[in-house]
């Protein structure tokens, strides 16, 4: 009866300059010490801490390009090889990589360093944004907002030629990437979202089919029968602003925890999970009160990814529900 033991690594990627406030990269320390690692141990998974991405050798600045509005070009792109090395290691020692953010221009390396291992990786990108501008299509400027373009095979011709981005080798077809909980899409971010046929599941598809029949969909079309290996990249924004408000962009009418929380269990039940992000999490944003709550739903996030048991199975378990 108890599940195969799942084998974890856990690793810190304390990057916060693919967006503009500071602190997101005290995400991961926020998350750690909820003490959900040792929460896993006690359940019986084998888990791992890997300790942090080593960004020791990144130059603490590196001046833009004057005369364009991206922002710290040089250091996203070298701090997201490492992150893609780090995470292919991992994922080499025949562990689920889970990666806690910093924000979500870490999806361009984790995304990158799983691929790299799983040949045929799809993606389920949890998020109330689709993160695929491209560095023409960006208004702000901000690479948290065009990760998932980086990786995504039909979007190369749109991304144009970046210096440090040299090394990447995107693999992920638009048809095995969907999104789920967007709510906060730009304009030509729609435009991609049609042009490649990336699959998107709305706020308002989750009201109208709810979040199981979602998941149904979304995950039989990026990996049917569950075969192929999965990437989930949780933006902890996906969640509602009253469930989560130490973030950068919290958005209204998102997915409750439930819902996300049903996100998470799925993919366990499915069984091909390789590698996930957690991100956006950011501790100096809010009150202490607020801290502490988006503290909270991570931990329950991730103990319902990972847990042999999740707490809503213990409690039907234990109920006199079974004649249901
Ligand atoms: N779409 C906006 C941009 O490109 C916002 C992205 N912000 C996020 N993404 N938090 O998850 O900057
Ligand atoms: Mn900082
Ligand atoms: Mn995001
Ligand atoms: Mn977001």
């Amino acid at each position: 009866r108890p599940s195969p033991t799942v084998k974890v690594g856990v690793q810190s990627v304390p990057f916060a300059k693919g967006q503009p406030k500071p602190g997101v990269d005290h995400g991961p320390e926020l998350i750690k010490n909820t003490g959900f690692i040792t929460q896993l141990q006690e359940i019986g998974a084998d888990v791992k801490d890997y300790g942090a991405v080593d960004f020791s050798r990144l130059p603490s600045h590196v001046e833009d390009n004057g005369s364009s509005i991206l922002k710290h070009t040089g250091l996203v792109a070298s701090a997201n090889k490492l992150i893609s090395d780090a995470t292919s290691k991992i994922l080499r020692d025949g562990r689920i990589c889970l990666n806690l953010g910093g924000d979500h221009s870490i999806g361009i390396g984790t995304i990158h360093g799983a691929s790299e291992v799983y040949e045929d990786l799809a993606v389920l990108w949890v998020d109330a944004h689709a993160d695929i501008n491209t560095p023409y299509s960006s208004w702000s400027g901000n690479y948290h907002g065009m990760a998932a373009s980086f990786n995504i095979e039909e979007m190369q011709p749109y991304l144009g030629k970046l210096d440090g981005f040299s090394w990447m080798k995107p693999k992920i077809k638009a048809k095995n990437l969907a999104f789920i909980g967007l709510r906060d899409v730009d304009d030509l971010e729609r435009r991609a979202i049609e042009m490649t046929g990336i699959h998107a599941f709305s706020t308002k598809e989750v009201s109208n089919l709810g979040i199981e029949k979602v998941l149904e969909i979304a995950l039989e079309l990026i990996c049917p029968g569950g075969k192929r290996p999965l990437h989930l990249s949780f933006d902890i924004d996906a969640l509602d602003d009253l469930e989560v408000k130490s973030t950068g962009t919290p958005v209204p009418g998102g997915l409750t925890l439930r819902e996300g929380l049903t996100v998470v269990e799925k993919v366990r039940q499915m069984g091909n999970l390789v590698s996930m992000d957690l991100v956006e999490v950011n501790p100096w944003i809010g009150t202490q009160e607020d801290v502490k709550r988006t503290a909270n739903v991570s931990k329950q996030l991730l103990l319902n990814t990972f847990g042999p048991y999740p707490t809503a199975t213990m409690a039907y378990r234990r109920s006199s529900c079974s004649q249901l």
